[in-house]
């Protein structure tokens, strides 16, 4: 049986300060990161079915119990998510990805926009995402809970760039102030890694 393991902060939990707090980083991380580590782990021994990769797992999510469905989605969300992160993120991309949102969205302020009324908008808890599909073009797409656009497997989406909204990602530093913290993480988006992300999803 695989094991999954909470895999490793790319930086300390004060290195997006003041767009993410120290403390909200540390429990986000100890506490709900490493909860659905421990539950997919449990849920996927309770199920006796055995994985590849969660990329595989959440292509075939229909075939999974409702908690194994939550808590891989949970831990493959969170570790795209630190790691499109970084303290002092460049403005905008550049190279294909931005050609990409051009097309796509014109610009990259109006793509800023959609995404973020998105996020802003997306009733309860749950992600916003840009995905990139076969054809090379670009998405922007809300989830649910834990859910990923590769659970919907027919359309086949790849999401290279989320956005948690869940409460416990923003609420003891920006309350409900959803927006704010919206504004906050077009600050600290690692263009670098996304760009990687755009050239080598297929
Ligand atoms: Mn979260």
């Amino acid at each position: 049986m695989k094991n999954f393991t909470l895999p490793k902060l790319p930086y300390a939990y004060g290195a997006l300060v003041p767009h993410i707090d120290a403390k909200t980083m540390q429990i986000h991380y100890t506490k709900h990161h490493q909860g659905y580590v421990d539950k997919l782990n449990a849920a996927l021994a309770s199920d006796k079915k055995e994985i590849n990769t969660l990329e595989e797992l959440l292509q075939n999510v229909d075939a999974y119990s409702v908690a194994v469905r939550n808590n891989a989605g949970g831990d493959y969300n969170h570790t795209l998510f630190w790691e499109s992160l970084c303290p002092n993120g460049k403005k905008m991309p550049a190279g294909e990805l931005i050609k990409a949102i051009e097309k796509k969205f014109q610009s990259f302020d109006l793509f800023q926009e959609e995404f973020s009324a998105g996020a802003a908008t997306l009733f309860g808890s749950g992600w916003a995402w840009l995905c990139k599909n076969t054809d090379g073009n670009l998405s922007i797409q809300t989830t649910p809970n834990q859910d990923n656009p590769l659970m919907n497997r027919k359309v086949g989406w790849r999401p290279i760039l989320g956005l948690d909204v869940w409460e416990h990602a923003y609420y003891l530093h920006y309350q409900n102030r959803r927006p704010d913290y919206i504004k906050a993480f077009w600050h600290i988006v690692n263009w670098e890694v996304i760009e990687a992300r755009y050239v080598k999803a297929s």
